[in-house]
């Protein structure tokens, strides 16, 4: 079998896989215990059963499928080799954990250091992005590119947040992106915010820290759908995690400037 054969196979699996685990969170999320029982595992760091339930059956469903892969996951952790799946089953989990219906499964694979597949998947809304490293971005299969939007004043960014770093540089970035006229939001999905650069729905994503699992696969859908990305799956990312800027290329300048990477 050719490379390219079985990164294709790799990509139509991680789109079966990612809508099997997606159903699952919504089941858990509409069956849900009306009654709040929070557990953190950090600050503002939420942790679901659903979150480990969801990426067990991810790491077996991709066990069965490659074994010889290697496999990352937010919750469980696992190794990084040249084939390796990197998984966020759960991205947005304080809103899934809230009974706030904005949260998504990202999976994305890495080859050699280079992402090859990433899916993300909306479960609540229904709509699954992926991209195939040069074979364009989609959004339930038709393609997707994001917005060609110039003018900073005339844009919409969002700014992801986390008390992963002091809240000071978060504020200053804010100040300094208001400052430009763009139109300022933070919805707690990293995923979800850069595949909706990607759609074209937002001019930028950007965030001073992000985990690998958070934006392996997205990072490579905003690629593929005309996007400009900071060299964020470094072999450091994998490990410590990296400032994330995903944007529409003409704002890629003035959003590097204002955060200083
Ligand atoms: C979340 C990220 C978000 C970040 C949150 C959290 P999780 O991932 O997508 O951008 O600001 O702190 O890390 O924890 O929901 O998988």
């Amino acid at each position: 079998m050719s490379g390219q054969d079985s990164m294709q196979l790799r990509y139509l699996a991680a789109c079966a896989i990612a809508q099997e685990a997606g159903n699952l969170i919504r089941r858990r999320f509409l069956a849900r215990d009306e009654v709040l029982k929070l557990t953190f595992k950090g600050p503002q760091d939420y942790l679901t059963e659903t979150d480990s339930e969801v990426e067990k059956l991810i790491a077996k469903r991709l066990a069965e499928a490659f074994p010889g892969d290697g496999f990352f996951g937010e919750e469980g952790g696992g190794a990084y080799g040249t084939n390796t799946w990197i998984v966020d089953p759960i991205d947005g989990t304080a809103d899934f954990a809230r009974g706030v219906a904005h949260f998504c499964v990202s999976i994305g694979f890495m080859s050699q250091g280079l992402a090859q597949v990433g899916v993300v998947y909306d479960p609540m809304a229904g709509e699954l992005f992926a991209a195939q490293r040069g074979g364009g971005a989609t959004l339930n299969g038709k393609p997707i590119r994001v917005s060609g939007i110039d003018d900073p004043a005339k844009s919409v960014v969002e700014l992801g947040w986390s008390s992963r770093l002091p809240f000071e540089p978060y504020h200053e970035l804010s100040a300094r992106i208001h400052g430009l006229g763009a139109g300022v939001k933070r919805c707690g999905s990293a995923a979800l915010g850069m595949v909706a650069v990607a759609a074209g729905r937002q001019d930028a994503y950007v965030e001073l820290h992000l985990n690998a699992w958070d934006g392996a696969a997205a990072v490579l859908i905003v690629q593929e759908a005309g996007g400009w990305t900071n060299d964020f799956l470094t072999p450091e990312c994998l490990t410590r995690g990296n400032p994330i800027l995903a944007c529409t290329p003409a704002l890629r300048e003035v959003l590097v400037q204002a955060m200083g990477i």
